[in-house]
């Protein structure tokens, strides 16, 4: 039995920040978890370096279900990013410890492939209309199967997933919170308007998908999606914030176009409702933010038997562990929809190498033994903790808004 005898924290920033577990035993077998919460990354690190890693030496490395258990129900105090990004990262490490032990990629401890690769959906952005579209045909070229359309909005400096130009788009800007400015009626205005040019220069063959970003209100949310119809979108993501599950009752009544939530979900429960009462189609939670491999495992069987497929979240702020762990999941799961992709910089490949791959608009995890990925600690050592935060957004008269 492989026991635990360490549970070090990494915590690096090349180019953004992020936090990994190694857990490490007595048969000289390591494993690596994802830990990241983008903008509140210390608070995590502080969670397992404080209060749960002196709990895991000794226990037996093996056993997954019974150290996520212990973890989640021992706290006392339930759910909540920090506590589930920190389970997520241990259970995503005793994956990793377990498959290699097995010496097989950890898709296969999973129940082995249901698919041949995970369809990925890649970001198309531009300042306008052309400047997306252009975005999109070198997706396309790149055999992108799906790609995701975020524009400038006529009248707004700046809005979610818009590149400044030149650059890549990476949210947390900001040593302390930046502030945009919101207008649901101008984006309301321009959305369509976007999808319409979007299949007139792309066609049919490509899925579109677009996010949202938790804005609008639910009967808002309703009409963009009857706007969107005509153009058959793949999906539209987090169209209203989802703390109120009902909200998506009057969206879903008014509308046909498949709807996406989750990426901020912690757990099972915070889609119960969606879920039974089908007012979703894509569950968007992903390994680092809603308990690690095991609760995922459990949150998809449920969505399957209410024709829910995954969607997981895939954005930079979620580094190559949890990449690697998310493409396991999802080439096993029975009811796999698609996987979020945001290619990571040059500087991060290099501190976290993996052997996973994209080919054609899918993607695989690659078959070494475990997760396939592996940290750098030398080179993760020479980049230091910077605070970034995410930006706060406000309506044109000052109100806080959702962002
Ligand atoms: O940390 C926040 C980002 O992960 C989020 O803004 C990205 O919405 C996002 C997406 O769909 O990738
Ligand atoms: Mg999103």
């Amino acid at each position: 039995m492989p026991r635990i005898t360490a549970a070090r924290v990494i915590v690096t920033c090349p180019g953004r920040n992020f936090v990994t577990l190694k857990i490490e035993t007595d048969e000289g077998v390591y494993g690596l978890g994802d830990a990241t919460l983008n903008g509140r990354e210390l608070a995590v690190a502080s969670y397992l370096a404080d209060h749960v890693a002196p709990c895991l030496i000794g226990r037996d490395a093996h056993r997954i279900e019974d150290v996520w258990q212990y973890l989640y129900k021992g706290a006392y105090w339930r759910r909540g990013p920090v506590t589930m990004a920190a389970i997520a990262a241990v259970d995503t490490a005793l994956w990793d410890i377990k498959g290699k032990i097995a010496n097989l990629p950890v898709y296969q401890l999973l129940g082995g492939a249901s698919r041949e690769g995970c369809m990925v959906y890649g970001h198309a952005n531009g300042r306008d209309v052309e400047e997306t579209l252009d975005d999109a045909r070198r997706h396309v070229e790149q055999g992108y199967k799906a790609v995701r359309l975020q524009s400038g909005v006529p009248g707004l400096a700046a809005t979610y997933g818009v590149a400044k130009h030149g650059q890549r788009y990476e949210p947390a800007d900001g040593d302390l919170p930046t502030e945009s400015l919101w207008s649901t009626s101008k984006y309301l205005r321009s959305a369509p308007a976007l999808f319409e040019a979007g299949r007139e220069a792309l066609g049919w063959d490509v899925h579109l998908l677009h996010d949202v970003h938790h804005r609008l209100t639910p009967i808002e949310a309703a009409r963009l999606g009857k706007d969107m119809e005509p153009y058959r979108l793949f999906w539209i993501e987090d169209a209203v914030p989802a703390e109120n599950q009902a909200n998506f009752r009057l969206i879903r009544q008014h509308t046909t176009t498949p709807l996406a939530v989750g990426e901020v979900f912690n757990s099972i429960w915070d889609a119960k409702q969606l879920i039974e009462e089908q007012l979703i189609d894509y569950i968007r939670a992903t390994v680092v933010h809603a308990g690690g491999i095991t609760h995922l495992k459990r949150l998809a069987s449920f969505a399957a038997i209410h024709n829910v497929r995954t969607g997981c979240h895939g954005a930079t702020d979620l580094s190559p562990v949890c990449m690697a762990a998310a493409l396991h999941f999802g080439l096993s799961v029975a009811n796999f929809g698609i996987q979020e992709l945001m290619p990571h910089t040059a500087e991060t490949d290099a501190v976290f190498p993996h052997g996973y791959s994209f080919a054609d608009g899918l993607m695989h995890p690659g078959d070494g033994p475990g997760l396939g990925v592996d940290i750098d600690e030398t080179l993760a050592a020479r980049y230091e903790y910077k605070r970034a935060y995410l930006p706060v957004n406000r309506l044109e008269d000052g109100t806080v808004w959702d962002w």
